[in-house]
């Protein structure tokens, strides 16, 4: 007898094969998941196979343009290939309802990223026929991004979609991007760009039962959302390093079903001797002049506090982003659900308990501080409000340097967008500044979900006055035990002005930031989820 494969830096814990009980409760799993409408239809992703199949065509035709275009034969032309991958949920194969799907055009190294920023839009745009459904909708291409992209809407699914050339002449059809001498001679763009499938595509190689790993990934996916833990801005694991922590889970139960790999996932990992590494992986060395994830070779690498490193060279830590509090919550939550799991698994419990919504707005803290990112503009508003996101994990920071008098301080992981109608640009300036404002008939705010982008104004709105776009974060803020003088959040306060007005874009007619401490029941109504039974919190009753 041969002994199991090894799966993984370390051997297996447990070799054991579901107990009828286990199967049971994986059952009970997967119809809470259907339940909580985290499977799409058979049409749904049928018409996801449909897209890619029309990408891929387009991709073949861009080569060939571009070819064309630099006077290349035919016979270089029709063999020179392009080929769509995918990456994020869908290659992981946890998309639901509302995800978009991640693709990365590769082609020959004849064709530039200017060529795909010129090319491949208008071919984009030419499926759209008067007269007709539009194909293509919200087409967007940031050539000047971190990784340049072109965003758009194709039959209703929203597309991010990505460029990398490669040193070959030739794309063909089964092209795979495993070997690490492809990445020979890119530029950081094009390996940030080709980064996100290896490292998915990887993943999938290093687990061993890939539908048990992925009915686990769901479920981890909506738990971390729920509790409000999810979201690699704001300093919490983003979605490619939940998968590689339940990844790491299933190598080390490789016969487990999925309810088993999420019990063992929040039981491991909770009592996990952090900054200890997880990884999928021996870290490997390559032919590139980049650097690997090394705390020994370089200090700030050992400052992270949950490390979680991705397999593909050049492995990375993928969670570099973790806070001291941003750390407590996640190992908090994974506590709770520890117990909560425990009793679901012997039959005491049920899998909605897990799931239940966090209570962050209704009962965790008394003080939050309200960070108002607003501009005149809306697209300057996208551009702005995304850099105040970035920064809020150094606000946060910096409140848990005043350890005197704050005793935690916690993001919260949506922005809430609202477009106000201002009566005229002093209006604006200041409600912008949070001033209060005379007549307030004029500022009703139109909200939109959080996270959703805030809608066009209508005509009638801009008749009025001018408008003002607003993107508002929450930080839950715990003041020390025993703490009843003022909270003074000047020197954080100033230290996150000076961050954002050093932005290279910042223009102080067109933008504003603005903090406001406020307590718990004087939260606005964007808060709660009414609906999912959250209860506002009531001012105490002084007597
Ligand atoms: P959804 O099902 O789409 O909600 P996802 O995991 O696919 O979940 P995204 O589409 O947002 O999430 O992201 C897919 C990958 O794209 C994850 C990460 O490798 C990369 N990515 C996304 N946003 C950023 C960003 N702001 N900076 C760097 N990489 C990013
Ligand atoms: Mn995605
Ligand atoms: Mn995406």
């Amino acid at each position: 007898d041969q002994a199991p494969r090894q799966w993984g830096v370390t051997p297996a814990i447990s070799h054991s094969l579901p107990t009828d009980q286990e199967v049971k409760v994986n059952n009970d799993l997967i119809e809470e998941l259907k339940a909580m409408n985290s499977f799409e239809s058979a049409e749904e992703s049928q018409k996801r196979v449909d897209v890619l199949k029309r990408l891929q065509r387009i991709t073949e035709e861009f080569v060939r343009q571009v070819y064309t275009s630099k006077n290349q034969n035919e016979l270089a032309t029709n063999s020179a290939g392009g080929k769509v991958f995918t990456y994020g949920s869908y290659r992981l194969g946890v998309v639901g309802p509302g995800s978009d799907i991640d693709t990365l055009v590769v082609a020959p190294k004849l064709v530039t990223r200017e060529d795909f920023f010129k090319f491949y839009p208008p071919l984009l745009k030419a499926l759209n026929k008067p007269g007709e459904p539009q194909v293509i909708e919200e087409l967007a291409p940031v050539p000047d991004a971190f990784v340049p992209i072109i965003k758009f809407v194709m039959s209703g699914i929203s597309i991010d979609l990505i460029f990398c050339r490669l040193g070959v002449t030739q794309v063909p059809p089964d092209m795979s991007l495993e070997d690490k001498n492809l990445l020979r001679g890119l530029d950081e763009k094009e390996l940030r760009s080709l980064n996100g499938t290896r490292v998915t595509d990887e993943i999938l190689t290093l687990v061993p039962a890939p539908a048990v790993f992925k009915h686990a990934l769901r479920a981890i996916k909506i738990w971390a959302k729920c509790k409000a833990i999810y979201g690699n801005v704001y300093g919490f694991p983003g979605g490619v390093a939940w998968a590689m922590l339940v990844a790491r889970i299933c190598q080390l139960y490789p016969s487990a079903v999925s309810a088993v790999i999420v019990s063992k996932f929040f039981r491991i990992l909770g009592q996990w001797s952090w900054p200890q590494p997880i990884l999928l992986k021996p870290i490997e060395d390559g032919p590139l002049n980049v650097r690997v994830w090394n705390p020994r070779l370089y200090p700030s690498d050992k400052n992270h506090l949950m490390p979680i490193i991705t397999p593909a060279y050049p492995s990375m830590c993928s969670t570099h982003n973790i806070t001291p509090s941003t750390k407590t919550a996640i190992l908090g939550e994974m506590a709770k659900a520890a117990d909560i799991v425990d009793r679901i698994i012997t039959g005491k419990g049920n899998w909605k308990q897990l799931f239940e919504r966090h209570t962050f707005f209704t009962k965790d803290y008394r003080y939050y501080l309200v960070v108002n990112a607003s501009a005149k503009e809306q697209e300057a508003s996208v551009k702005w409000s995304g850099l105040v996101e970035s920064k809020i994990r150094h606000l946060v920071m910096k409140l848990e340097m005043c350890n005197d008098v704050i005793a935690s301080a916690r993001p919260y992981v949506k922005p809430f967008e609202k477009v106000q109608s201002c009566k005229n640009d002093e209006e604006a300036r200041k409600i912008a500044n949070g001033e209060r404002v005379e007549d307030d008939s004029q500022t009703d705010a139109t909200s939109a979900a959080a996270g959703e982008t805030a809608g066009e104004v209508s005509d009638e709105e801009k008749k009025e006055g001018v408008p003002l776009y607003i993107t508002t974060f929450y930080v839950g803020v715990e003041l020390v035990p025993g703490w009843t003088g003022p909270v003074n959040i000047t020197w954080p306060a100033r230290e996150f002005y000076q961050m954002c007005h050093g932005w290279e874009g910042y223009d102080e007619e067109m933008h504003c930031v603005k903090l406001d401490l406020k307590k718990s029941f004087n939260l606005p109504d964007e808060c709660f989820d009414f609906a999912k039974g959250d209860v506002k919190p009531a001012k105490p009753i002084v007597k």
